[in-house]
């Protein structure tokens, strides 16, 4: 079966297809030809995650899910979290975000962070949400190519490298969204939806 993904970010379109394998057919914003900027204006994850997929539930009357995820410092008070995107400005500037993070931490000794990844689903015209949570900590300076956003500074609990020094596999042994993902998948199939 299809399901919308109402995202505009393709590694997160990606990292969930390969999650769930090959029951589900995974449909992008992008592939269902949808352009738009969906908006984010509130001050929770749960709260953008539900505009997100309603957003799209209207446009498209389709069954469709979405996700907000971020990233949650403790020294930090849980900033950047809901404003991960856009931490350091308008514009998602990745480089810019960790920059700006590492600054705030200085050389401060709490470096304890985690992912959070709400999704929400909306089927049969119901909502439901399904979290995931990746404690770790955040390093002093990025390593790493691979992934996206702050995969570079943090390392997950029970691992020895960063996110970005991860395949997409080996990052979906820990991952917030892996977690989250499972969850839903779990959900679908109760619902004996496949
Ligand atoms: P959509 O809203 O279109 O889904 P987005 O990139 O704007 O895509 P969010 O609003 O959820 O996504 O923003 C969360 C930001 O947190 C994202 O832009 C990344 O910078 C960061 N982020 C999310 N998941 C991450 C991950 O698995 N690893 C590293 N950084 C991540
Ligand atoms: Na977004």
């Amino acid at each position: 079966m299809k399901l919308i993904f109402a995202t505009n970010n393709q590694h997160k379109v990606d990292e969930i297809q390969h999650i769930i394998g090959n029951t589900f057919d995974v449909v992008s914003l992008k592939a269902a030809g949808i352009d738009i900027d969906i908006p984010e204006p509130h001050d929770t994850l749960e709260e953008n995650a539900v505009e997100k997929s309603s957003t799209i539930y209207k446009l498209t009357n389709t069954d469709c899910f979405s996700e907000d995820t971020g990233l949650e410092v403790e020294a930090l008070n849980g900033e950047p979290g809901v404003k991960s995107a856009r931490y350091a400005g308008d514009v998602k500037d990745f480089n810019k975000n960790i920059e700006k993070l590492l600054l705030k931490l200085g050389n401060g000794e709490n470096r304890k962070a985690r992912f959070r990844t709400v999704i929400s689903l909306i089927i049969n015209k119901e909502q439901y949400l399904f979290e995931g949570i990746c404690e770790g900590e955040i390093i002093y300076s990025p390593k790493g190519t691979n992934g996206f956003g702050y995969d570079a500074i943090f390392v997950s609990s029970g691992a020895d490298k960063t996110f970005a020094e991860m395949t997409m596999e080996e990052k979906n042994v820990f991952s917030h969204r892996k977690k989250a993902t499972e969850k839903l998948v779990l959900f679908l199939n109760k619902l004996n939806i496949r």
